[in-house]
């Protein structure tokens, strides 16, 4: 799910358009893609065709049919060619309208005054009024820009956004690193932000949630009892994960589809009461299920349905052997095909084992991360690319460390809270 976080000030500088351009298209087929492999590549190019107020000449485009995309300032306007190279036109009081040379462009923005355009090497090229520095980018490595009135605006490779002169419009950039795209306005900006998963905390002697969010707002609700075993799952396919509890008493599940205090949604019964319950989507299509880690046997239990009306689940579909004694299961789609697999956490020695494949094997990888004792839950943080990664809550210091890839290493980040007998859990909460 995508969200759109925004944020605006200052006053909105600029008076309104004046110019309208359109790119008429066409698709043409090469050979080359730019990245110079042999394999056809669509491009799409056409001629470009102006309206509006013509006072210096900006919606008068030159002539050609080999254009890519086109930028329409306050009174200039641009457009990127085929070859790479970009032409400029209309007003050109301050050089907003003389691009620079070279044929290796891939993006252009036109803002009041100024021009920014996105080279094949991820570097930013600015022109026109730099009054303020709006036309001088950072050196970097970018994938996006966007320029508003008077300041500039850049997405970076990794996913975080750089403004400058971003102050003067009070369009300071907001933290972060999973945004996938950039607008800038007058004197304001928008960013599309991928939905990671995040983590909460679940009190087992009071039944008591805590959904914590990117931002550090934590949501709280009641639901289950005492000694339930928690998890988090998309129950009903609408991309929010919700709660999940595993009586081991008298081995029933109980699933509610939304992250709110009430009674069950889903209720049914399986397995053993010592088996431990495993949330997650096994065959890729967007339901998550309940399957089972069998400890006495080392056995996963797979299961890609769910029960219902205080009924028995039945028979796994299928299962496989994986582990030693003592390991605990966690489920993760460790190599981002929308399928979930399944790995262990050694807590004797702290390593993570995991398998790319629901079936009987040695660990595809296995690397160590958190200490004996600490608590294991996997999700998509950090890099939101798909990829499950680990994260341990640490009861000793109640401290909970993300790790963003699959790889050895240090934390890449963490947070403390919670108390030492509280449980992780994690899911994509619907709420920023
Ligand atoms: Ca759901
Ligand atoms: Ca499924
Ligand atoms: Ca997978
Ligand atoms: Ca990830």
């Amino acid at each position: 799910m995508l969200r759109l976080p925004f944020w605006t000030g200052g006053s909105v500088r600029r008076a309104g358009s004046c110019l309208l351009v359109v790119l008429l298209v066409v698709s043409v087929v090469v050979g080359v893609g730019a990245d110079g492999a042999a394999g056809a590549v669509e491009v799409t190019t056409g001629y470009i065709v102006g309206w509006g107020n013509n006072s210096n000449g900006e919606a008068t485009p030159p002539p050609g049919n080999d254009y890519t995309a086109i930028a329409a300032g306050f009174i200039h306007s641009l457009a990127l060619k085929a070859d790479g190279s970009i032409v400029g036109w209309g007003n050109n009081s301050i050089g907003q309208a003389t691009p620079p040379p070279g044929n290796d462009y891939t993006a252009i923005t036109a803002g009041w005054e100024h021009s920014l355009a996105l080279k094949a090497d991820g570097s930013i090229v600015g022109w026109g009024n730099n009054s303020n520095g709006q036309a001088t980018p950072p050196p970097g490595n970018y994938t996006a820009i966007g320029v508003g009135s008077w300041f500039s605006l850049a997405l970076k490779a990794d996913g975080s956004i750089v403004g400058w002169d971003a102050n003067y419009a009070g369009a300071a950039a907001p933290p972060g690193n999973d945004y996938t795209a950039i607008a800038a306005g007058g004197a304001h900006g928008l960013s599309l932000r991928t939905a990671g998963d995040w983590v909460g905390l679940v009190d087992p002697t009071t039944g008591s949630w805590r959904l914590r969010t990117r931002i550090g707002a934590v949501t709280q609700f009641y639901y289950g009892d005492p000694g339930d075993v928690p998890f988090m799952g998309d129950w009903d396919g609408d991309g929010i994960d919700t709660p999940g509890l595993f009586r081991q008493s008298d081995a029933f599940a109980y699933l509610r589809n939304s992250n709110t205090q009430g009674i069950a949604d889903i209720r049914f019964f399986f397995g053993d009461p010592s088996d431990i319950p495993l949330a997650g989507d096994f065959n890729g299509d967007g339901y998550d299920t309940l399957s089972i880690y069998r400890p006495s046997e080392q056995r996963f239990y797979i299961i890609n349905r769910l029960g219902q009306n205080n009924g028995g689940l039945g028979a796994a579909d299928y299962w496989f052997l994986f582990g030693n004694p003592g390991d605990k299961p966690v489920v993760g789609d460790w190599d981002g095909d929308g399928i979930d697999e399944v790995g262990l956490h050694r807590e004797s020695s702290g390593f993570f084992y995991y398998r790319n494949t629901l079936t009987t094997g040695a660990a595809d990888g296995q690397f160590y991360f958190g200490n004996p004792g600490d608590r294991f839950v996997a999700g998509d943080w950090g890099v939101v690319d798909g990829v499950d990664t680990p994260a341990v809550f640490r009861p000793g210091n109640t401290t909970m460390y993300f790790r963003y890839t699959n790889t050895p290493g240090v934390a890449d980040s963490q947070v403390t809270w919670g108390q030492a007998n509280w449980l992780p859990v994690a899911g994509v909460f619907g709420f920023e």
